[in-house]
Formats: C-alpha cells, structure tokens, sequence
C-alpha cells in the first residue's frame, strides 16, 4: 500500500518534471515582494503557464490582422524584430483604421502627424514623432535605429530622413477622416483624452498599435505606432515614441507596450516600469496592474482615462490590464493560432 508520504514524494517528483524548467526559471529570481512596491491593494493572480514561443501579442482587434502578418514571418524562422515592424505596417496602411497611419485622425488643425518606436532585442532603439507625409513611420523609426548614431528624429529632419530613405510623400487624410474633422470642427470641443466608445458596441477600429513578439530562438522585439490622440493640439506628442513609455523590451526579462492616452503613460514611464517590475520578479499580469495602479493613483474621477498595457517575460507568459473594461488583444501562439482576448480591466462592465 502506498503511504501518504510516498504519495507526497511521487506527486512532488511529477511536477517537478512537468514544470522543471520553469520552476528553475522562477527560483533564479527573489519572490515578487508587492509590499515593497506601494501597491494600492495585493494583487494575487493565478499563476499563469507560459505560452511558449513563437509568440505574438498587439494591441486592439486591429491587432488580429497585423499578428497574422507578423506570424508569418515567425513561422519561417524569422527574427522578432522583422514580425513586429512587418506586422504594424498592415495596420499603418489601413485606410479604415482612424488611429494609425493613413486614415488616422488629424490634430486640431487638420495634420495628421504620426509618432512610432520600435526596440530590437539587443536594446537599440529608434523612433519618430510628428511626423507627417509618410504612411510607415515604423519603418521610419527602424531606419533611425539601425542607421543613424541616434534614437529619436522629429518633425522636418524625420521627414527628411525618411525621404532620404526613398520613401513616398503622400496625403494621409482620406476622405473620412477629412470629413469627420470638418464635422468636429463645427464644435471645436477640445476634448482629445476621452476614451474611445466600447468597441464591443460597434466601433472596433480605433487606438494606437503596440506589438511584442518573441522568435523562435527567445529573442523579444517590439514595436509600437500611431496617429496619437484625435484633433490633439498641433505639435502634441504622446507616449508612442518615447522609449521606456510605450514600449520597452528587456531580452533578459521581458517586454511590454502601452495604449491610450499617452500622457499618463509618459508621466509614469509605463512600459520601462512593467519591465523592471517582471525583473524583480513579478509576472506579466502583476506588472501589467501594478503599472495601472501607479496612473490610478493620480486620479479620482477616471471618466477620460484609458490607458492599457500588454506584456511578456521571457518564459512565453503573457499579461495584460487596462482602466476601462474594454480593452482587447490579438494573441497568438506557438501553434499559429491568432485569437481576441478581452483583457482583465481595473473598471469593470457593470460599474458603468
Ligand atoms: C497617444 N497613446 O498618442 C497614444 C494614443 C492612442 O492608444 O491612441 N493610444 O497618446
């Protein structure tokens, strides 16, 4: 018969196998101490299993069609940081998309000007802001990366440089996007933070793309791009090129990327933090809150405040939250399935 402690021992040697690489993984790294880091309340998720790799998350329903293209460059061995630029380029090109590239709503006085970062897994960088004329600013801001001595260009000298580069100058207002500008006119109401309406009630295309992915061989990229906040000031810039706020991806920890409403995310520099935070060992789900946490803390009345935030470790875990209850993303996993999850929000559906 066996005894209790031999069925103790065999049932701690079977997990063990099953999960040793993780448990490995996990024990290389001081237990996340959420005490230590000025937590609202405890967060307590349930530990999550890795997703394994290839892996790719983005931003919104619009995510979905850009993962697919970023899947294909995976599935053929290809480096992370080919599928989040090739991925983010489907949706900057999408005339329907009103907040990215062409068709992305214009600032107050009719520009539409674009801010896009992307990060490599060696932790260069490169991005673009206020940029207009060129349909893919995240090729743009690649481009900074890998060949120039810098990190950021804006305005005229990303313009400059991304004509330099052969690329088209083109208008980027369609017609929609100019009409619904004029109709915005007619009021003027400066009112660019508001959150976009529940996508679930029919407006599905709006808001920034982030993406993550990791390849095959481990390595993490990330990308993100945008057309901003709609008829924002002319000369805002939001979060989306600024490294460490929309974007950050750490090849030893993690990565992590941001939507909404770039102030916030900038003023709490979001996406470095929800790195630092999986370092010292909190998984995906409990950095991705406690980076909310931190902007909720700012605010008692949460009414024009969206932001979310998306983010990997390096084991294949993926995290995700967000203030309204709304936010989704594109998942997909190593088997090639792309799927849209609603995301774990701070507000939730019946609270208004
Ligand atoms: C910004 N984060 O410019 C962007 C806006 C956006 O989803 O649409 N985010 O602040």
């Amino acid at each position: 018969m066996t005894s209790r402690r031999e069925f103790l021992v065999g049932a701690g040697a079977g997990l063990a196998s099953l999960g040793a690489a993780y448990m490995a993984r996990a024990q290389e790294r001081p237990p996340y101490n959420p005490n230590a880091m000025n937590l609202i309340d405890k967060i307590v998720p349930p530990e999550q299993e890795p997703f394994g790799r290839p892996l790719i998350v983005s931003t919104w329903r619009h995510g979905l069609p850009a993962n697919e293209k970023a899947w294909d460059v995976l599935a053929k061995g290809g480096r992370a940081l080919d599928a989040v630029e090739q991925g983010v380029r489907v949706v900057e090109a999408d005339p329907g998309i009103t907040s990215v590239g062409y068709g992305g709503r214009p600032d107050r006085e009719g520009h539409v000007t674009l801010d896009a970062c992307i990060m490599d897994e060696t932790g260069n960088a490169g991005s673009v802001a206020f940029l207009q004329d060129i349909m893919h600013p995240i090729s743009v801001a690649r481009g900074v990366m890998e060949d120039t001595p810098h990190v950021m260009l804006v305005g005229e000298g990303a313009l400059q440089f991304a004509r330099e580069r052969g690329l088209p100058q083109e208008d980027l207002l369609t017609e929609k996007s100019r009409a619904d500008w004029q109709e915005w006119l007619k009021t003027a109401q400066y009112d660019p933070w508001s959150p976009p309406k529940d996508p679930t009630e029919g407006q599905t295309n709006h808001d920034t793309i982030s993406m993550l992915a990791m390849d095959r061989s481990g390595n993490l990229s990330g990308s993100c791009t945008t057309s901003g906040l709609a008829y924002k000031m002319h000369g805002r810039v939001g979060d989306s090129p600024i490294i460490g706020a929309s974007l950050f991806v750490d090849n030893e920890v993690g990565a992590a990327c941001a939507t909404g409403v770039g102030e916030e995310v900038m003023k709490t520099l979001g996406s470095f933090l929800i790195v630092e935070l999986m370092r010292q060992g909190a998984s995906p789900q409990e950095a991705c809150e406690e980076g909310i946490r931190r902007i909720l803390t700012r605010h008692e009345n949460l009414d024009d405040v969206q932001v979310g935030y998306l983010a990997i470790d390096k084991t294949g875990r993926v995290g995700a939250y967000d203030i309204q209850p709304w936010f989704q993303y594109a998942l997909t996993t190593s088997d090639g399935t792309t799927r849209l999850v609603d995301s774990a929000s701070h507000l939730k559906k019946q609270d208004g």
